[in-house]
């Protein structure tokens, strides 16, 4: 195995035997299966749509594939082979549609054409060297490809969740298929790869865009809410990941069970939205960011629901209380199935489970505040606007991205803490945990720490900035006084940082660690045209970003 596709990655450079994050060689040889398997269907998907031909299927089975192939979502070897077998007649499914429309197939590379009969043969075909990330020797070509693949994993985790609220973009798709099977292409150059990079930015602000329409359309505007972290005396399931819609159909499912819900990590934001206040048994969070499960997993007492990343290998204590659905998947954990014909998912299992087990131990109590998405801040931005004109506000920090386990990552708490008064942080995304529960104190009645939601919603922080550059009558988004120090994890963060590239965002601090997946060329290229650059210690990145 080789893998350096997140912020982990063994001694900054890559995992070659197992995963830190637990990963085992077989999954990451299959993972990589999957995602060359998905290229040689997207490059047959490709001549289909230069004759205006699309296929449905294909782009939403490409999304599911590319999404249970991120850091933390699915270490399942049966559930990647089953995915595979499934993968490879769909290819065929298209060549014979491609055949039927009169398009001819020409000379396919082995991505198009390979054949499989038995799940060893599918296990042999995974360590394969034509397959791995290795497979392409130029670290430059190498490294671009693989930014590209990460920035569409993360696109493809966006699209899908914004498919199970109904909306899509076939624009999207288009571009996906396009991309990915321009990674298999080897006569392209590195201007070009480092443009699909670009483009795949692009598309990653329009995903965020269709997203966050499809969740605000569904669910109301995010507002400044109170989310009460501590808890009651009933049984209650735990919820995470970033699926609203399953968060919609367990509080509809649990309504008068008298088991209550919870959220855990990058669902918090959920209870932003004005829709799920309705559900009184939706009591609060439990607990912080996703590194945390073991332990906060062990006390919660009932059942939890992973709806997507991440997951981390769990105790034995509550490895029996653990249920994934969409792409996640864990050996020995049950899964919910998807929704067919219309009808929700069936949680009726889970809170069986739930009725079953003691409420959740408290591990804290109090609250904190969120909802400062796009709408609720615009809302404020008169009073934003009087408090940045009037010197009360000096300095925006956007800290938005992910946490992560990492002991250096404690820079971000304590670099919030340091901020000066008159500085506010804008945040989304699990990084938050970070700093969240400090009490920063507000501005004119203006929270210091600002939280959007979750990872996609960076979407609204870019808004915000534009909206501020309208304000203030400036021609770049980089005359504000926004200083951008970034968290990063996992591939989310990919196409989130590529979104903020295209949108013409200069110097953006990312940490804990620079990408193990950047190439010294490739990295040269970024820190010369958008001076991206990493972080220092926290009293010299304040003198720095301050001065
Ligand atoms: Fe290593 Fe990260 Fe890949 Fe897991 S996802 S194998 S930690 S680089
Ligand atoms: Fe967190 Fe996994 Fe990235 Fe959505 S839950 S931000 S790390």
């Amino acid at each position: 195995m080789f893998c350096y596709q997140c912020q982990e990655a063994a001694k900054g450079k890559g995992c070659l035997i197992r995963g830190v994050c637990g990963k085992t060689e077989k999954v990451a040889n299959l993972q990589d299966l999957m995602i060359y398997t998905l290229k040689g269907i997207a490059i047959l998907q490709q001549k289909g749509l230069e004759k205006g031909i699309r296929f449905p299927k294909a782009n939403h089975f490409m999304l599911n594939g590319l999404f249970m192939t991120i850091t933390n979502t699915n270490f399942n070897e049966s559930d990647f082979i089953k995915k595979i077998k499934e993968a490879l007649s769909l290819r065929e499914e298209i060549k014979e549609q491609l055949i039927g429309a009169g398009i001819e197939l020409g000379k396919l590379d082995d991505a198009s054409t390979f054949t499989i009969e038995t799940d060893s043969e599918i296990y042999a075909k995974a360590e394969s060297n034509e397959v791995g990330i290795l497979a392409t020797e130029n670290e430059d070509v190498r490294s671009l490809r693989e930014l590209i693949t990460y920035g569409l994993k993360g696109m493809a985790a966006y699209a899908e969740h914004a498919l199970a609220l109904g909306k899509e973009n076939d624009d999207i798709y288009d571009f996906m298929v396009k991309a990915l099977a321009t990674t298999l292409n080897d006569t392209l150059s590195v201007e070009d790869l480092i443009a699909l990079t670009m483009e795949t930015g692009k598309f990653g602000v329009e995903t965020m865009a269709l997203l966050d329409a499809a969740n605000t359309g569904a669910y109301g505007n995010p507002e400044i809410t109170e989310v009460n972290i501590g808890t009651r005396n009933n049984p209650a399931i735990l919820i995470s990941g970033h699926d609203l819609k399953d968060l919609e159909e367990l509080l509809e499912q649990t309504k008068d069970t008298g088991v209550d819900v919870y959220t855990h990590g990058e669902m918090l934001p959920a209870h932003y939205y004005p829709f799920f206040k309705k559900y009184p048994h939706f009591v609060g969070n439990y607990g912080n960011a996703w590194w945390k499960q073991n332990e906060e997993f062990e006390s919660f007492n009932g059942p939890i629901l992973f709806t997507t990343n991440c997951i981390i290998p769990p105790k034995e204590s509550y490895a029996d209380r653990v249920y994934t659905t969409g792409a996640t998947g864990y050996p020995g954990f049950k899964h919910i199935e998807e929704r067919k014909d219309d009808k929700p998912k069936d949680f009726s299992q889970i809170i069986e489970h739930a009725k079953k087990l003691p409420a959740p131990k408290e591990i804290e109590k109090g609250k904190i505040v969120g909802g400062f998405a796009h709408a609720q801040v615009l809302a404020l931005a008169d009073k934003i606007v009087e408090a940045v004109k009037s010197g009360a506000i000096k300095k925006f920090f956007v800290m938005a991205g992910c946490d992560g386990r990492m002991k250096s990552r404690s820079y971000y708490t304590e670099f919030a803490k340091k901020l000066p008064k008159d500085t506010v942080i804008l945040t989304a995304g699990c990084a938050k945990y970070r700093y969240n529960k400090l009490n920063l104190g507000d501005i004119n009645g203006i929270p210091r720490v600002l939280d959007a939601g979750q990872c996609n919603d960076s979407y609204s922080l870019a808004v915000i900035a534009l909206k501020l550059k309208e304000v203030f009558q400036l021609n770049d988004i980089n005359e504000l006084p926004i200083v951008y120090n970034i968290a990063w994890y996992e591939q989310k963060a990919v196409i989130v940082l590529l979104a903020l590239l295209y949108l013409g965002v200069k110097n953006i601090h990312l940490g804990p660690t620079l990408p193990a997946f950047l190439s010294p060329n490739v990295a040269k290229v970024l820190v010369e045209n958008f001076g991206i650059t990493g972080i220092g210690t926290v009293d010299e990145d304040l003198e720095k970003f301050l001065g």
